[in-house]
């Protein structure tokens, strides 16, 4: 799995945690409904609406007080139930006890009610949600600063210079944050420790729910490469079905593959990751909010422009974007490699193109030069709604990455866009325009 180690602290293990809530907008739910707890629930189908429940209560119990402080004495029997559904709602999440039934996230109502129709359906409730995300993202940020949000149920967390981080491969730390998260919430959560981000995320399912899953990197063999290559948190449905044709289902037989065969049958870049993430490899680094990955500036036209009659309004709107992101990363102290691109045709169709240097810069002129090597390398076919740049790869200034670029690798150029690169016929009428 590569060398687990870090260089500038030799003896110290990189160990990178994922953590990720159980059912967490169920969970959530069960909070309010403790009657619940165990039943099978699914939460979707609209908003919330609290009220139609203790309605109902003080109709069926009119003799008594019904409140907001009397959810959990509401009778199970006063619920809907999903069989008597009818609409195009989505469901968001499930318990483990509906899923039992083959419902989960993504499926419509309807179907779920088919698979399980005497599941109770509560409604999707975002504040709520969103104030145990933060609840759970605080206590964690107590035990351990450097935290990546990755959405509202789950966190990538780096455990490596953390006190107990180390300690059975991180299972220490994990059992803390569990037990404080759920002293704190009634809400459980569960927690895969690995070398790696990428082999973290796949670990923290391994024993959900209200599980933690340790990764050596001895583990890889025995315990990732049976697994099926759409675990790796990457390779979607169309990836997927890529790796099938070819013969290759787990990320085993992804492994068993010559990396130049990879480039070959999947793209340079992408073909490389498949290789490196086939074996467990993944140096991405934990990126806290404190830390942006990149700056931009883009701004929306008061009308479409025409790349050659509006070409120096274009031109002119395009230099004073890069002053402002250049300004922007100068204010703030960082310098970056990637420059970027991005457009929306007046169909509302978007391109990106963006351009590594093997350098860091916040130059303006040097971004603007970067940039407008990225425009040309697009096919202007229609009016644009909207210009933008975009300088990522950030690093401080003063860091020791920014005074002496690692990197030995040639600079690259990546399409970020998913149409196709464009024409080279129909670029050259473009190629001076910016
Ligand atoms: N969610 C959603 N629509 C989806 C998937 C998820 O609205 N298609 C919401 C509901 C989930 C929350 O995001 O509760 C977190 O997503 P997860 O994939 O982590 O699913 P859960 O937390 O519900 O379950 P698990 O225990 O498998 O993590
Ligand atoms: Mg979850």
């Amino acid at each position: 799995m590569g060398s687990a180690t870090k260089p500038d602290r030799p003896g110290l293990i990189r160990r990178i945690a994922h953590l990720d809530m159980d059912a967490f907008y169920a969970s959530v739910e069960l909070l309010r409904y403790p009657q619940l707890k165990g039943l099978p629930v699914v939460i979707g189908g609209g908003r919330r609406r609290e009220d139609d429940l203790l309605d109902r209560m003080r109709l069926l119990q009119p003799e008594r007080e019904w409140t907001a402080d009397h959810l959990s004495e509401i009778p199970v029997d006063v619920f809907p139930r999903l069989s008597g559904y009818v609409g195009r709602g989505v469901i968001t999440t499930a318990t483990y006890a509906a899923r039992a039934f083959g419902v989960g996230s993504a499926m419509g109502v309807m179907k779920a009610a088919k698979l399980c129709p005497d599941a109770i359906l509560l409604p999707v409730d975002f504040a709520q949600y969103r104030h145990y995300s933060r609840t759970f993202k605080d206590i964690v940020l107590d035990i351990a600063p450097l935290v990546e949000d990755r959405g509202v149920d789950e966190i990538y967390i780096d455990f490596t210079d953390v006190p107990g981080g180390q300690r059975e491969g991180g299972r220490v730390l994990a059992r803390l944050m569990q037990k404080t998260i759920t002293d704190a919430t009634g809400l459980t959560c569960s927690i895969g420790v690995a070398p790696n981000k990428l082999l973290a995320k796949m670990a923290s399912e391994f024993n959900k729910p209200n599980g933690i899953s340790i990764i050596y990197p001895d583990d890889l063999e025995s315990k990732i490469w049976p697994l099926a290559c759409r675990k790796i948190n990457g390779i979607g449905p169309k990836a997927d079905e890529k790796l099938r044709a070819q013969g290759i289902h787990t990320i085993g037989d992804l492994a068993l593959k010559e990396r130049d065969w990879l480039m070959q049958h999947f793209g340079q870049s992408h073909g490389a990751w498949l290789h490196d993430a086939a074996h467990g490899l993944d140096d991405r680094p934990v990126v806290t909010d404190s830390e942006p990955v990149s700056m931009s500036r883009e701004t929306t036209f008061e009308k479409d422009l025409h790349v050659v009659h509006d070409r120096a309004a274009l031109g002119e709107i395009f230099t004073r974007l890069c002053q402002q992101v250049a300004a922007d990363l100068q204010r703030k102290g960082y310098v970056g490699k990637t420059i970027g691109i991005k457009l929306r045709f007046d169909d509302f169709q978007s391109v990106t193109r963006d351009h590594t240097l093997d350098h860091y810069t916040a130059n303006p002129l040097e971004i603007r030069q970067v940039g407008g090597l990225c425009l040309k390398r697009v096919d202007m076919k229609r009016r644009l709604r909207l210009l933008g740049v975009r300088v990522g790869a950030l690093v401080k200034v003063d860091s020791d990455e920014a005074l002496h670029p690692t990197s030995h690798k040639p600079p690259s150029s990546k399409l970020t866009a998913q149409e196709p690169p464009a024409q080279k016929e129909t670029c050259h009428e473009q190629a001076d325009l910016f």
